[in-house]
């Protein structure tokens, strides 16, 4: 309508007033993602967001996403100012795992290479050997199951089993759960591929080991859209953030896309299929983050020892993916 239209107008005047550029995750809004499309940003996974936002020539950069993926742009960027629509927009994993009860943790077992989940904060990622997105961790884990190392890995314990099941690593576990992914359920799922029996089920790792026994392809969002490029069904039922479905259609024209179910007999979920942080970055924040960007309440900031510390485990992850 004209009212995100009027948005729309501003916020590609002020992404040229001060040369910022917009970097969206999949699992925004599409809105925000076409935006991001239109005005030279990107649309994209964790990983690439920060990588993107580091090669790109602009000095801002408006991270729309969760707060971890942002303290990483600027791990990766410390001398571009980066904005987020909102810093309340945070990720059941980051507050999951606290720093204080996970360096405890990881004290408790010096003889294990600490691996963490990119959703996490840079405290965390300044504690660990590793960090790891989905699209790589299971060769990280590979390579160093291969060189006979014991792991802790944290803090998705949906992600940490899958992996721990494809490669035999030894691995202690860290508690931790998506909200959004830990709702998909497997009994319910079996329904739906009854009503299709020609659908591919594909699988976001961080979803429950029963419902990732059924998929056909199972992987980061970046390797699920490709998937329903190059597998020949019609029709995939996925199960991820339904974000994604913005790009897996543009990717896949073609092809019909089915949410995967979450609850289920009358069940209600925490967050059936959408996260609630990343749905915090509308217009109206990143309009608001644009205009008030000097102000603590959009600004990412990461002290600069901390920032020293957590790059390490993260240039071995970029120097690794190369
Ligand atoms: O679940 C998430 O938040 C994901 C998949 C993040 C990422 O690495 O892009
Ligand atoms: Fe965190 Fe899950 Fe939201 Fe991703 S979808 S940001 S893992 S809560």
């Amino acid at each position: 309508d004209s009212e995100k239209q009027a948005y729309k107008a501003r916020i590609k005047q002020l992404l040229k007033e001060k040369e910022a550029v917009l970097v969206a995750h999949y699992y925004t809004d599409p809105e925000i993602q076409a935006l991001a499309e239109e005005t030279g940003g990107c649309v994209s996974d964790s990983l690439e967001m920060a990588r993107f936002g580091r090669d790109h020539p602009a000095k801002t950069l408006i991270v729309a996403g969760v707060k971890f993926m942002g303290e990483t742009s600027k791990i990766l960027s410390p001398e571009k100012t980066v904005l987020m629509p909102t810093l309340d927009a945070t990720c059941s994993l980051d507050v999951g795992c606290p720093i204080d009860t996970f360096s405890a943790f990881c004290d408790a077992h010096p003889d294990h290479t600490v691996v963490v989940y990119a959703n996490t904060s840079a405290a965390v990622k300044a504690r660990a050997d590793w960090v790891v997105t989905s699209s790589i961790a299971l060769e990280i884990v590979e390579h160093l199951d291969s060189q006979g190392k014991k792991i802790i890995w944290g803090p998705d314990r949906h992600l940490g089993s899958y992996i721990a099941k494809q490669t035999g690593a030894d691995m202690l576990m860290w508690q931790g759960e998506c909200i959004v992914h830990d709702e998909f359920k497997a009994k319910a799922l079996l329904q739906l591929k009854a009503q299709y029996p020609d659908a591919a089920v594909l699988v976001h790792p961080e979803s429950p080991a029963s419902v990732v026994e059924m998929a056909d392809a199972v992987g980061s969002t970046s390797q699920l859209i490709k998937a329903a490029q190059t597998l020949d069904n019609d029709t995939f039922i996925v199960a991820t953030d339904k974000g994604i479905f913005y790009k897996m259609q543009q990717a896949a024209p073609n092809k019909t896309l089915i949410e995967a179910p979450t609850g289920g007999n009358g069940a209600t979920c925490r967050s059936c299929a959408h996260c609630p942080w990343m749905a915090m970055n509308g217009l109206k924040a990143i309009e608001a983050a644009l205009v008030n960007d000097g102000s603590e309440q959009h600004e990412i900031f990461v002290d600069e020892s901390l920032r020293d510390r957590a790059l390490v485990p993260l240039d071995r992850m970029l120097d690794f993916a190369k």
